[in-house]
C-alpha cells in the first residue's frame, strides 16, 4: 500500500471536498481517497504506484486543481 498526499486548490466547502474524493476514488487502482478541507489536501491509498497524471486529470475535470506536495 503506498499513500500519497496532494495539494487540492479551489476547495470551498464541503461539497467541494466530496466531489474531489469521489474523483479521486474513480481512478483505476486508487483504494482510498481521504480529503481534508481545512488543510486543503488529499490522502491517496493505491496498492502500487499511484498514477498521478490521471488522478490530477480526475480532480481537474471536476474544476479543482491537484499537485504533489
Ligand atoms: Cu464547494
Amino acid at each position: 500500500m503506498i499513500q500519497t498526499t496532494l495539494n487540492i486548490e479551489g476547495m470551498t466547502c464541503n461539497h467541494c471536498a466530496m466531489t474531489v474524493q469521489k474523483a479521486l476514488s474513480s481512478v483505476p487502482g486508487v483504494q482510498r481517497a481521504e480529503v481534508s478541507l481545512p488543510s486543503k489536501k488529499a490522502v491517496v491509498t493505491t496498492e502500487g504506484p499511484l498514477d498521478l497524471p490521471a488522478v490530477v486529470r480526475a480532480v481537474e475535470e471536476e474544476g479543482y486543481k491537484a499537485s504533489p506536495v
